[in-house]
């Protein structure tokens, strides 16, 4: 009888840490954000595609807040896609035939169904989304993800916070 009741009891516990502990990831990063602004001379890890400086994790997959704080940590954002002509330059660059998935600065954690770029709160304007997207799988997908299909299509994606991604930062 305890063991069922106990095991209930655990899950909704870690379930409140970890939701305790993404708040507290968020109010740390909005902390980082305010704390480093100085700028980044763009180096050898930053490459020059269309218009922007821009850093491609190609190895290391993090969950979206980690992606986030790494890339402020670098003095960049998370990719928020303003334009179709950054969209066509971004993905023709990075689509090499494999189906990955990059963060990107997309998010609605601070409303529910409303997809913004993080932090500016800018809405997401392009008809990026791939098709039957955002649907919120399950209630849990709310950060968003560019996404390289096997069909060689590509398209944003609400995805898992907690997921790891390879993630893509540029410089402002
Ligand atoms: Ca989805």
């Amino acid at each position: 009888m305890c063991e069922k009741y106990c095991q209930l009891i655990l899950v909704l516990c870690l379930l409140a840490m970890t939701s305790a502990l993404y708040q507290t990831d968020i109010n740390a990063n909005l902390t980082i954000e305010s704390a480093s602004d100085e700028p980044v001379e763009p180096g050898l890890i930053f490459s020059k595609i269309g218009n922007k400086h821009y850093f491609i994790e190609t190895k290391e997959r993090k969950n979206w807040f980690d992606a986030y704080a790494t890339c402020r940590q670098m003095g960049a954002y998370l990719i928020a896609f303003k334009t179709d002509e950054e969209w066509r330059a971004i993905t023709n660059y990075l689509y090499n035939g494999n189906t990955l998935r990059y963060w990107t600065a997309g998010t609605d954690l601070i409303k529910e169904d409303n997809h913004i770029w993080f932090p500016t709160s800018d809405p997401i304007t392009l008809s990026i989304w791939y098709p039957g997207e955002p649907n919120n799988h399950k209630g849990l997908e709310h950060c968003d993800e560019l996404r390289y299909y096997r069909s060689q299509s590509v398209g944003l994606n609400d995805y898992y916070c907690d997921s790891e991604n390879l993630f893509i930062c540029e410089l402002p």
